[in-house]
């Protein structure tokens, strides 16, 4: 299943409804696609408070912002995925690029998480898992120290690379997505997704991401 093809956000029978009026009116291009659980439920790993500000402040001014770029342009009328596709690498389009790639960012982040999520997943992805990384420990070693390794902002992701699955890091807004990797998960390691609730510590909450908080279902939904 593809994430993200059209306004109409569809994933493991969750029909995520964004603004699906493309630039026929003046209603916006885009909007912020609902949480797939209450602002607190990830509690005690993720709080309401940095939930608050990360989907109602951070994400929501990414989701103006792009509105705002694209108001007027063919860009309105076209899938998020489309966008960052054509604006990757444009050096006249870095602010479209960098603000629609954290609109998605942000999105598959939500849909990484869910309530008594993490440990190890089962079936078809713990094969591949097995089999790219020799072991989940083998794969969340990878993981973390991808997430360590990412100096500054950015974003640590898992992805399907024909029959394996690798653990790739981008800086800042970079994804995946415009690189041609098929997207499974993805953990923001962005100061903001865990300085109200860990502080400085990234490597406590990219442990606690994979051990607690992880939605395998969704990653191996977007399994090809
Ligand atoms: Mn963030």
């Amino acid at each position: 299943m593809k994430l993200w093809r059209s306004r109409i956000y569809v994933c493991a029978g969750l029909a995520l409804l964004a603004a699906a009026t493309g630039g026929r009116a003046a209603a916006p291009a885009f909007s912020l696609s609902p949480l797939p659980y209450a602002q607190d439920a990830l509690e005690p790993h993720v709080s309401a408070r940095t939930m608050g500000f990360h989907y109602g402040k951070h994400h929501q001014a990414y989701v103006d912002n792009l509105n705002r770029l694209v108001a007027g342009t063919p860009m309105a009328e076209e899938p998020l995925e489309a966008i960052i596709r054509q604006t990757a690498g444009a050096a006249d389009k870095t602010a479209v690029f960098n603000t629609a790639a954290q609109v998605w960012n942000h999105t598959c982040f939500w849909m990484s998480m869910k309530p008594n999520g993490g440990g190890t997943p089962t079936g078809r992805m713990m094969e591949m898992i097995e089999k790219s990384f020799g072991s989940y420990s083998g794969f969340r070693k990878a993981f973390v120290d991808a997430s360590l390794a990412q100096f500054g902002s950015g974003w640590a992701w898992l992805v399907q690379d024909g029959d394996l699955l690798k653990v790739v890091k981008t800086s800042n807004a970079d994804t995946p997505v415009a690189h041609g990797q098929t997207v499974l998960l993805t953990c923001d390691v962005w100061e903001h997704a865990y300085y109200l609730d860990y502080q400085n510590r990234r490597k406590d909450f990219v442990e606690v991401f994979l051990d607690h908080l992880v939605n395998w279902d969704f990653a191996a939904s977007r399994l090809r």
